[in-house]
């Protein structure tokens, strides 16, 4: 970082404060991960200076010769990657991309049926106060009470009875392979579009370590930085009936010129995740999860559903007398990140909730294993456990450094 030396300390240091974060500490954020040195070459590349409203072939400003290869490569290597018939690599995010999505298909108004954000869903799957749910009629579904997983009966009696244009299969907190089939079928019954926001699972459908919705799916989103380790972003995939309809809602229904610099990133990112290795991380990211899971439920603690099938769990803190604020706040404090997260039926309030949720894709990035998972485990459960004790969470402290040192990052 040569020339912010120069030119903006202020900056370099608070990127230099933020890398340190990242090294030193343990990332159990679902979300996040670490991309490679590639992707971040590309996103700080020269193509941040393009402008380029349209399509390859098709653009609205001269000099596109080049993004249109970069561009065409992305879309060939997302074809390559996921079987998909269409792809649009232009959503600057997640949110939009599903955005795209309803603008593309449905009618304010319309009705969608979707998971409801506390049992797991997202913002963008028709919550109240964010634009999906404002501006179409959302149904939601919810997980069973007892078992903490989606019951499909109930997805198919919501469905019979609403009659929705739209099914969502989809989620940003739920620890369970998602039944596409089912979800296809009971779509079919009503004539309804299938939509699979496969965000959260999209690096371990690239890694072939759980089923794809794309061979069964009209419309699948997903963001490009969570599991699938690229760069910030989103893609949007679809049968070919749907293409046109698509790429005019991204633009110039939603969005203007796409950042190149990101579509490259995405074009490395889908590269990486073509390689052999990628498979095994999304194995690995699975079987470190389980290992989580299955050594937290050992030390008491309870996990939505019992367990998890993919890179996350979502942990009813409340068990250990800890609400799932002040469990994030103790993590951070001996330096793991999470998310604080609402449970299905949760009692308490969103910004304050019951939970929290973990995920692997990142530690598994930088090289934990499965014994490293389950020591990740026992620190987090002895942090909270001992929370009053300040010597016991400094020793705790050094043992999280010294699993980060096993393991470096970015050095
Ligand atoms: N912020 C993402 C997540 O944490 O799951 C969803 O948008």
């Amino acid at each position: 970082m040569s020339y912010l030396s120069k030119t903006d300390p202020s900056i370099l240091n608070l990127i230099t404060k933020e890398t340190s974060r990242q090294e030193h500490g343990i990332e159990l954020i679902a979300s996040e991960n670490y991309t490679s040195k590639a992707v971040m070459e590309a996103t700080g590349s020269t193509l941040t200076n393009k402008y380029s409203e349209g399509y390859v072939g098709k653009r609205y400003y001269g000099g596109n010769e080049v993004i249109d290869e970069v561009e065409a490569l992305a879309i060939q290597r997302c074809k390559s990657l996921f079987g998909c018939e269409h792809v649009n690599v232009q959503p600057l995010s997640g949110s939009p991309a599903n955005a795209a999505v309803y603008f593309a298909t449905i009618k304010p108004g319309d009705k969608v049926l979707g998971l409801q954000l506390d049992h797991g869903g997202h913002l963008s799957h028709g919550h109240p106060v964010n634009f999906s749910g404002l501006l179409y009629n959302f149904t939601q579904y919810q997980v069973n009470k007892d078992t903490g997983r989606i019951d499909m009966d109930q997805v198919r009696e919501i469905a019979l009875r609403e009659r929705p244009k739209m099914i969502i299969a989809g989620f940003s907190a739920y620890s369970r392979n998602l039944d596409w089939q089912a979800f296809k079928s009971i779509a079919d019954e009503i004539g309804a579009i299938t939509f699979a926001d496969i965000a959260h699972i999209a690096g371990l459908i690239a890694g072939q370590a759980i089923e794809s919705p794309v061979p069964y799916f009209d419309i699948v989103t997903t963001t490009t930085h969570k599991t699938l380790r690229g760069p910030r972003g989103a893609i949007i995939m679809c049968k070919e009936k749907f293409a046109k309809d698509i790429d005019r809602a991204v633009f110039p229904g939603m969005q203007g010129g796409p950042h190149d610099h990101m579509t490259a990133a995405k074009a490395v990112a889908f590269h990486e995740a073509l390689q052999p290795e990628f498979k095994v991380y999304a194995k690995d990211v699975i079987a470190n999860a389980q290992a989580m899971a299955a050594e937290l439920i050992a030390r008491g603690h309870r996990i939505i559903s019992g367990g998890t099938d993919n890179h996350l769990m979502v942990v009813d803190m409340t068990v250990k007398g800890v609400p799932g604020k002040e469990a994030e706040k103790i993590l951070d404090e001996v330096g793991i990140s999470t998310s604080r997260s609402t449970i299905p039926f949760d009692t308490r309030k969103p910004m304050d909730p019951s939970g929290v949720r973990l995920g692997t894709a990142a530690i598994t990035t930088r090289g934990f294993t499965v014994a490293d998972s389950k020591a990740v485990a026992s620190v987090i459960d002895r942090a909270i456990e001992q929370r009053a004790d300040k010597v016991a969470l400094e020793g705790i402290r050094g043992e999280i450094s010294e699993l980060c040192k096993k393991h470096p990052l970015y050095i």
